[in-house]
């Protein structure tokens, strides 16, 4: 690790307000050599946390954390701030399961106000937190910190439309990079580029403002002429100032890596009355050239080597991710109805190529996944073939927008859910954990998840032809195929596929779960118990016939999901065997009805008991009669 002789003088927001300015600037530098070097090693939000580093020392100079309220939006980018508030033991093992989280988390620290992960939340937060405050009689203040990119959430306007209606005190930051993950997009974008291309556009409008102001008015109106005058007057010669015009006082735009004028502006909403909002100009990756050069890659990675920025990853086989966005194109070349949408990751569910060779049949929304689904919903229903690409996690902010809009009007859109599963050290905000569960219960909806990349492509083309909706949820990472050839076996629908067959018992496995069940079935081999294993394919329709063929065969059945037990795949089994009167054991796998925390998949797996030991130890004492 780099020597931090001015970083470890500090244990507490309290201490940075003992340096002077050139101290700072190299407090700042130490801080980007940490958290380089941590995230080259643990992998993690690089870009984002680099870009604000100096905001984040200005604004623990300015409020006094923990009593003064700061709320991160999304969180990925708190690493300064992590290292702020007394966590540099905890961070060197960063994202790691006994080192600190990538985000913010209550239980690590009274710095960290609120668990972040989802996008667009800090200033409805914030605003809770300042009508708290109010109502207790307390004063302190609140600071939401917000991207450009979370400001394209549905969250972060209806937080605004509320914040200029109440007038409370608030700070909000707004960290302006131009980027979400990839350059950022909408109209908002649009006019904040406007803003942040034109420094002169600020100070020209000061100066109408006053001219007008000083326009002599002859003869004798009332106060109240002059004032409608002057304010039309205004309107026609300056455009229309969003934040202003929605009751939110407006200041900027500021150098977001000048200590001393971010500094001074937050002094001035600090001394404020009502909400304002502070426009702060960033460089995402600052500091460290290929995340500079490259913020989209850069924004959140795996261990990299810290020389050249190059990936430490191995990477011998296509990824569901890579499949997914290969195979999209092969299906848009014959089926000229397709349309993808993505919410602002078109890198991380692989829609790049496509946006590429189709953009006008590729539509990125920004962070905006109920109106993706919507939208989605409107294509369909003018003909199209829409696609809609997210991850797990993120699509639970659409379940009403599936249900209203798309199921109960069994539109044929396909769903495909990236990051499904446990994901690893982004941890409980970010595991793809409740899908089967809120797809599930959804009628008309059909649900599959491939256990190799060559079955993704499969049901890709399978779903092209669904009457109605389709979700075909998948992992990160890759599968076993290691190659992918473009032409498609076909999927038989509502089936699923015994891959293995053995007389004791039957595993019955949701996608990645099915190398879980077949690893399970070698060792309980090795041990003279033979089991099968059943692909499900289809955990809905789930292929009943099937599911009660093993069970007239066999004397146990395991199911085996990476989404949670209630509401899942095992409890659909469970049901479907008592409907059907059957004795045949049964038990399930799946995640608990708590949060599984952060650290790596095979480690989780582990923790949660559905990896193959932990599967073959609870089948073998089941087949012997014990207790699970
Ligand atoms: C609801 C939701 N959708 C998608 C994401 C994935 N995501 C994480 S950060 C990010 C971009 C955020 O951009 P911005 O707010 O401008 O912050 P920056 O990374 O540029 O600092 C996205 C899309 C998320 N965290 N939450």
């Amino acid at each position: 690790m780099s020597d931090t002789p001015l970083l470890d003088t500090i244990s507490g927001p309290g201490d940075l307000k003992e340096l002077d300015y050139e101290e700072l600037n190299r407090l700042a530098e130490e801080i980007r050599s940490v958290i380089v070097e941590t995230t080259a090693r643990c992998g993690g939000h690089l870009a984002p946390s680099l870009g604000v580093v100096e905001l984040t020392i200005a604004i623990h100079r300015v409020f006094q954390s923990p009593q003064d309220r700061i709320v991160w939006d999304v969180g990925h980018q708190s690493y300064a701030h992590k290292l702020l508030t007394g966590r540099k033991e905890e961070f060197i093992r960063l994202r790691c399961h006994d080192g600190c989280s990538g985000f913010p988390r209550r239980e690590e620290s009274p710095h960290d106000v609120n668990n972040a992960g989802h996008s667009s939340t800090s200033i409805s937060y914030a605003l809770g937190l300042a009508i708290a405050r109010d109502l207790k009689g307390e004063e302190h203040h609140v600071v939401a910190v917000v991207g450009d990119g979370a400001l394209t959430g549905g969250m972060a306007f209806e937080a605004l439309n509320q914040a200029g209606h109440l007038r409370k005190n608030l700070i909000i930051v707004l960290n302006d990079n131009g980027m979400s993950i990839s350059r950022n997009v909408g109209a908002m974008s649009t006019y904040l580029t406007q803003l942040r291309l034109n420094p002169r556009y600020m100070r020209v409008k000061d100066e109408v403002k006053e001219l007008i102001e000083n326009v002599p008015i002859v003869g004798a109106p009332t106060d109240r002429i002059i004032h409608s005058f002057k304010e039309r007057l205004k309107n026609f010669l300056i455009p229309e100032f969003i934040f202003e015009e929605l009751g939110i006082q407006y200041v900027g735009i500021v150098d977001g890596h000048d200590v001393q004028a971010v500094e001074r502006d937050l002094r001035l909403a600090a001394a404020a009355e009502g909400p304002i909002l502070i426009h702060v100009l960033t460089s995402k990756g600052k500091g460290y050239p290929p995340a500079e050069r490259d913020p989209d890659l850069f924004h959140g990675l795996g261990p990299f080597d810290p020389a050249t920025g190059k990936s430490l990853e191995e990477r011998q086989a296509p990824s569901f991710t890579d499949t997914f966005g290969r195979v999209l194109c092969d299906m848009a070349r014959v089926e000229p109805r397709l349309v993808a949408i993505t919410a602002a990751m078109k890198l991380g569910t692989g829609l790049d190529d496509f946006a590429r060779l189709f953009p006008r049949r590729f539509f990125d929304v920004g962070i905006a996944e109920q109106h993706a689904v919507t939208l989605a919903a409107g294509l369909a229903l003018g003909g199209y073939r829409p696609v809609v690409s997210i991850y797990s996690t993120f699509l639970q902010r659409a379940i009403d927008q599936l249900i209203q809009e798309v199921c109960l009007q069994n539109l044929p859109v396909i769903f495909t859910l990236d990051r499904a599963g446990l994901v690893g050290e982004d941890g409980p905000t970010h595991h793809g954990a409740f899908d089967l569960s809120y797809l599930r219960m959804m009628p008309n909806m059909s649900v599959m998840a491939p256990r190799d990349q060559e079955e993704l492509r499969d049901m890709l083309w399978a779903a092209l032809v669904f009457a109605g909706p389709v979700a075909i949820r998948y992992p990160r990472g890759a599968g076993r195929s290691l190659v992918v050839e473009p032409e498609p076996r076909p999927i038989a629908s509502g089936k699923g596929v015994v891959i293995r067959e053995g007389g004791d018992a039957a595993l019955l496995a949701v996608g990645r779960m099915v190398d879980v069940a077949l690893e399970a079935a070698e060792i309980l081999s090795g041990e003279g118990i033979e089991v099968a294993v059943l692909d499900a394919r289809f955990v809905k329709p789930m292929d009943e016939e099937m599911v009660m063929d093993l069970a007239s065969r066999h004397r146990l059945l395991a199911t085996l999901e990476d989404s949670v037990l209630t509401g899942g795949f095992g409890e659909g089994v469970a049901a479907l065997l008592e409907r059907m009167d059957s004795s045949c054991m049964l038990v399930n796998f799946g995640l608990p009805d708590h949060f599984v925390g952060h650290g790596k998949v095979p480690y989780l797996f582990g923790v949660e008991g559905i990896d193959a030991a932990s599967v073959a130890r609870v089948v073998r004492r089941r087949l012997r009669g014990e207790a699970g």
